[in-house]
């Protein structure tokens, strides 16, 4: 059995739930209260963080690897394309969502100066890209989904047009809602 150490709260974190639930994987959860992070965390991962995956004696931190490793590990729905190139496409989305969004939001979240008018860029930048994505639903919009629904749901950051439709259509796949769920709670 395959175990998560998770947090709501965590975008990352979400990341994980939202890959498991598109391939049908089991797991069972082990909340991390990132407030108060036991010790024995670091033995799984020395930087403290979650998530981490665990089964047996294999322990993996690290969103974008664990996600890398469940779509080897388990290759149907497949979340990359087949394509080399495409697959590329999908890292490359990948690499600067977090170097944009996640940094975006992290600093709007600690109130920084110029950070509303950052991930105002950031998300018109996206915004304006949507139509043309070259990719289909995969591991690109499960990597920066999870921060829509948080700046949305969570921190009432009104969402440019085409952002927000696609948000609307992902909700529809359970795996997605099942996210909208939790925030929704964390919300409340
Ligand atoms: N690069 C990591 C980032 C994970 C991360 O920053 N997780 C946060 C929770 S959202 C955390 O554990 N923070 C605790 C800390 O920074 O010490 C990933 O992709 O998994």
């Amino acid at each position: 059995m395959i175990t998560l150490y998770d947090a709501d709260r965590c975008p990352y974190c979400a990341r994980v739930r939202i890959a498991l639930a598109e391939k049908g994987v089991e797991y069972e959860t082990v909340t991390i209260d990132l407030q108060n992070r036991p010790d024995w965390l670091y033995e799984k991962n020395p930087l403290g963080k979650v998530p981490v995956l665990e089964e047996d004696t294999f322990v993996l931190p690290e969103s974008n690897v664990i996600n890398e490793y469940l779509e080897e590990r388990y290759p149907e729905p497949a979340l990359l394309p087949a394509d080399p190139a495409a697959r590329a496409r999908v890292r490359l989305a990948i690499e600067r969502f977090d170097t944009n969004l996640g940094d975006a939001y992290y600093a709007y979240r600690r109130g920084e100066d110029g950070a509303a008018e950052r991930l105002g860029r950031c998300l018109a930048f996206m915004d304006g890209r949507t139509p043309e994505w070259p990719f289909e639903y995969g591991l690109a919009d499960i990597a920066y989904v999870p921060w829509l629904i948080r700046l949305r749901d969570l921190l009432g950051v009104e969402l440019p047009e085409g952002l927000a439709e696609r948000l609307d259509t992902l909700a529809e796949r359970p795996a997605i809602a099942a996210e909208f769920g939790i925030v929704a709670a964390l919300a409340r």
